[in-house]
């Protein structure tokens, strides 16, 4: 008896759940310091206390309000028994708000949070019905990895190939010359030996660390070569891209590296992407846009191809597997720390970003935003338009111009691109309350989440 009142209770509160209740997993994508992590404290932040009343997204607020309806109440799941890392919101919003306030430090593994919000229903029927849940289940990982995607579906030749020809070009070229003297001495048929391949690996990853490091680039493969994760550096890793077509020799150097590339894209494939990057409702794409545009033509092409592959990417894996159609409803792309843009350039910066990105079709809209607005707005000087902030490590606010923004892409060679480059300041986080009662101050967020989860709400 007792078993079949457990039974009914059980099936009823499913079937409470199937009538009330939506999932909605959004992808927060974009390469390596992109935006990603401050980006989802700030969404969570946020909608925490807009559950407690607080107006912390105003365009969220207004477009439920227009249809009478409003956020009742937001909790975050508890972490429970996941085998991902769980999402520490409140950790990192105490570093922002700290005594010396620091930004988060780069993701090394991925994490997970799972947001639950309670909207009440409109209309003089909704009056009458329990309000919806709808969970928002959010992902963090490490920007590098995301372009492995489009790895998966290459072999070790055609890989190969393709980064060697970019390696060929500025300003990559200049940092390949130790790796592609190595590969110029490896004999026609080099057999398989550890200590080459290691000595290769090691070359060929420095020269991605100083493509990040030094040239702002981001289009660098494989992305465990720079973020190796929790599994750390394994011998499945010791590869690098070898010039060769057709089957390779048994018992050759080339053999060797393409079975590591296999398993590494493998492994890839069974730890991160099938379990975690393949099913998606909603898609948002960060990219640093201005940090791209101010460190110069090379770098900005760089960013502009990686944006677009990383969209390309999500886009073909996030399919249902029967009939291959497409899960994802909204893609929003976003350009971020537009805090950095004085309001008067914003429009240009979000039109540039929207050329750089492409249009897309009906279901891609592009924003600029900022998770966490660091800076302030200042009158327009004689030498432009200007915003205040106080760059890490200062104590005093600075005036910071980010120049001219064309409002569309300069071509190749372009006058613009001859002007100097510089890097983008990193700005303190303003004071914030640690409890986060009141949020983190956003630009456009509210903007963007309005239109992403519009049709979900
Ligand atoms: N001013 C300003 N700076 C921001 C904002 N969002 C991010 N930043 C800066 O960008 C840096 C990177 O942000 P993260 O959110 O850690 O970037 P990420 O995409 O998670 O980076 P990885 O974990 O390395 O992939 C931060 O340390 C800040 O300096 C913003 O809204 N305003
Ligand atoms: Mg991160």
């Amino acid at each position: 008896m007792e078993r079949l009142a457990h039974g009914i209770s059980r099936v009823t509160a499913e079937a409470e759940r199937w009538v009330n209740e939506d999932t909605l997993r959004i992808a927060i994508t974009g390469l390596s310091r992109s935006g990603k992590t401050v980006f989802i404290t700030s969404l969570i932040s946020n909608l925490l206390a807009l559950g407690r009343g607080r107006d912390t997204l105003p365009a969220l607020t207004r477009q439920l309000a227009m249809q009478g309806r409003r956020i009742e109440a937001v909790w975050l799941e508890p972490a429970g028994a996941q085998a991902l890392d769980w999402f520490d919101a409140a950790e990192k919003l105490r570093d922002l708000a700290g005594a010396t306030p620091h930004w988060p430090p780069r993701t090394s593994d991925l994490a997970s949070a799972s947001l639950v919000l309670r909207v009440g229903r409109g209309g003089v029927l909704g009056r009458h019905l329990p309000p919806r849940r709808l969970r928002l289940e959010v992902l963090d990982y490490p920007g590098e990895w995301v372009l492995d995607l489009p790895m998966l579906d290459q072999s070790f030749s055609e890989w190969s190939e393709a980064t060697l020809a970019l390696l060929r070009q500025p300003p990559r070229a200049a940092l390949a010359t130790a790796f592609m003297a190595f590969l110029a001495s490896l004999p026609t048929q080099a057999p398989a030996e550890d200590a080459v391949a290691r000595r290769g690996h090691h070359l060929y990853r420095a020269l991605l660390q100083a493509a990040r490091e030094r040239h702002g680039l981001r289009w660098l493969q494989p992305g465990r070569f720079l973020v190796p994760g929790p599994k750390g550096e394994s011998p499945m890793m010791w590869f690098f891209p070898l010039p060769g077509s057709g089957p390779a020799a048994p018992g050759s150097l080339r053999e060797a590296l393409s079975r590591r590339f296999d398993a590494y894209r493998e492994d890839m494939r069974r730890s991160y992407f099938d379990p975690w990057f393949a099913r998606f409702d909603r898609q948002v794409v960060l990219v640093d846009a201005l940090g791209a545009l101010c460190a110069g033509e090379g770098a900005f092409a760089d960013a502009q191809a990686a944006a677009r592959h990383l969209a390309r990417a999500y886009d073909a894996r996030s399919r249902t597997r029967w009939l291959r159609r497409p899960m994802l409803k909204r893609v929003a792309f976003a350009a971020s720390k537009a805090d950095h843009v004085p309001d008067l350039q914003r429009p240009a910066f979000r039109a540039l970003f929207r050329d750089m990105v492409g249009e897309g079709g009906a279901h891609v809209r592009h924003f600029a935003v900022a998770s966490l607005r660091s800076t302030e707005e200042a009158p327009t000087t004689e030498a432009g338009p200007v915003v205040l902030g106080v760059p890490l490590g200062d104590v005093r606010r600075r005036p910071f111009r980010p120049g001219p923004i064309p409002e569309r892409v300069p071509p190749p060679g372009d006058a613009f691109w001859r002007r100097p480059f510089f890097p983008l300041p990193e700005f303190r986080p303003p004071a914030l309350d640690p409890d986060g009662r009141e949020g983190l101050p956003q630009l456009g967020l509210d903007v963007l989440l309005s239109w992403l989860l519009e049709d979900a709400l």
